[in-house]
């Protein structure tokens, strides 16, 4: 099973697009509000060099842009973890 994280914060509307998605296909995904969690937001900035959210982290590999990540939420759906 592939881990993911998603890098986000409330205010941005990409991330919001991302959220509804993954709620509609109840994947599992761990939480990083980089605006709540300095070490989140020092881990994106260090890896990436960017502070841009959302952010979605796929064994660790960063993929940006919102409608790149909801294609690959759709894509893989299958073979990802689902929530219980
Ligand atoms: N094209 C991007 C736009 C992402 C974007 O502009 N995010 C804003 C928040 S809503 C942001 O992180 N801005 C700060 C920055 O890029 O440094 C996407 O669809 O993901």
């Amino acid at each position: 099973m592939k881990k993911l994280e998603l890098f986000y914060y409330d205010s941005c509307p990409y991330c919001q697009d991302v959220l509804i998605v993954l709620d509609e296909l109840k994947i599992l995904v761990e939480m990083k509000n980089i605006l709540q969690d300095q070490s989140s937001y020092e881990r994106l900035i260090n890896d990436t060099g960017r502070r841009t959210v959302p952010c979605l982290y796929i064994d660790n590999k960063p993929m940006f842009e919102s409608l790149d990540i909801i294609d690959w939420l759709r894509s893989n759906t299958n073979s990802l973890q689902k929530r219980s």
